[in-house]
C-alpha cells in the first residue's frame, strides 16, 4: 500500500512559469558565470554583485505564476489520504507555496530569505525579505550591519534539512523527481537512495536526466502536460502502482 510520497523538484519545473533553468547551453545563468553568483568564494570577491542578482532574481518572482506542474503536486498534498506528500525542491523560488504545496523543504535556500552570515560574525538568524537587500541593512535579530546575506546554498555549502530528508527518504513508499538534470548533489543522490531502500522511483523531465539509470520509470514531456495526467491516475488508482505505470 502506498503511503508516503517524496517528490524532489529542480529548476525544470519552474521552465514554464518561465523561470530559466540553472544549466543552459550558454553554460551561463542569467549571464553570469556560476562562480561568481553561487559561490561564498563569488560573494567575497563580489557581494554587491552576487546580491543585486538575488534582488534581480526575487524582484522576477512578481512577473510569473505557478503552472500547472506546481499545481498538480498540490493537488496530489491536498488529495492524497494514505499518507504523506512531501516536497524537497533545489528551487529557491516560491512557485510552490503560490501553487498551494504546504509540505515543502527549499534544500538550496529561498530567494524570499536572507540570513544573518556566521562567517561575516552574524547570528547566523534566517528571516523572510520581499524587497532588494542592502548592504547597509541590518539584522533584525542581532542588530549588526554588512552581515546580511541571501539566504541560498551555494556551492560547497551543505544544503539545508539534510537529515529530514534522510527520515523522509527512509520512510518513502514512491520517489517522483521532477525537472532535475541529475547533476548537483547531493539532491543528486537521492534516487540512488531511494532505490536502496526499493522504493519505487520514477523521472519527469523533457528528456532521461544524468542519473536515469537509477529511475525505473521515466516519463518525459513538459512537466506542466505530463505531470497533471500522472496525479490524476495517481488518485484514481489510490497508489496502485500496477495501474499507474
Ligand atoms: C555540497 C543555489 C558538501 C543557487 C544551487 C563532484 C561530484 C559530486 C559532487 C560534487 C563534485 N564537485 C563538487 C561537488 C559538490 C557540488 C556539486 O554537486 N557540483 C556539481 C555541479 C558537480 N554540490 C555542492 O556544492 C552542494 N554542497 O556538496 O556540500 C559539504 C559537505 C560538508 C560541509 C559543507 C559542504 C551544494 C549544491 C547547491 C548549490 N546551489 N543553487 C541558486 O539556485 O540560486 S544548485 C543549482 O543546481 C540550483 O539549485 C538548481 O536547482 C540545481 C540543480 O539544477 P537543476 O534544478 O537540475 O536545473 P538544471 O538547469 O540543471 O536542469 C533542469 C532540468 O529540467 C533539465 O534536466 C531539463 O531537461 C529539465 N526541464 C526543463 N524544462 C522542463 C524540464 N523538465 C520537465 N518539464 C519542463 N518543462
Amino acid at each position: 500500500m502506498l503511503k508516503n510520497i517524496v517528490i524532489l523538484t529542480g529548476a525544470g519545473i519552474s521552465a514554464e512559469s518561465g523561470i530559466p533553468v540553472f544549466r543552459s547551453e550558454t553554460g551561463l545563468w542569467e549571464n553570469h558565470n556560476v562562480d561568481d553568483v553561487a559561490t561564498p568564494e563569488g560573494y567575497e570577491r563580489d557581494p554587491d554583485l552576487v546580491r543585486n542578482f538575488y534582488n534581480t532574481l526575487r524582484s522576477n518572482l512578481k512577473k510569473v505564476e505557478p503552472n500547472p506542474a506546481h499545481k498538480a503536486l498540490a493537488k496530489l498534498e491536498e488529495n492524497w489520504k494514505n499518507g504523506t506528500v512531501t516536497v524537497i525542491t533545489q528551487n529557491i523560488d516560491d512557485l510552490h507555496e503560490r501553487a498551494g504545496s504546504k509540505n515543502i523543504l527549499h534544500m538550496h535556500g529561498e530567494l524570499l530569505k536572507q540570513s544573518c552570515y556566521v562567517l561575516h560574525g552574524g547570528c547566523g538568524d534566517v528571516f523572510e525579505i520581499h524587497t532588494d537587500q542592502k548592504p547597509t541593512d541590518c539584522c533584525p535579530h542581532c542588530g549588526k550591519m554588512g552581515t546580511l546575506r541571501p539566504h541560498i546554498v551555494w556551492f560547497g555549502e551543505m544544503p539545508l534539512y539534510m537529515d529530514e530528508i534522510a527520515q523522509i527518504l527512509s520512510e518513502g513508499d514512491l520517489f517522483i523527481s521532477i525537472g532535475t538534470s541529475g547533476v548537483v548533489y547531493p539532491a543528486a543522490g537521492f534516487v540512488s537512495t531511494a532505490h536502496r531502500y526499493n522504493i519505487p522511483t520514477v523521472e519527469f523531465n523533457l528528456e532521461p536526466s544524468a542519473t536515469k539509470g537509477f529511475f525505473d520509470y521515466g516519463i518525459y514531456g513538459k512537466a506542466g502536460t505530463t505531470l497533471p495526467k500522472f496525479v490524476d491516475r495517481l488518485l484514481e488508482c489510490n497508489g496502485d502502482l500496477n495501474q499507474l505505470f
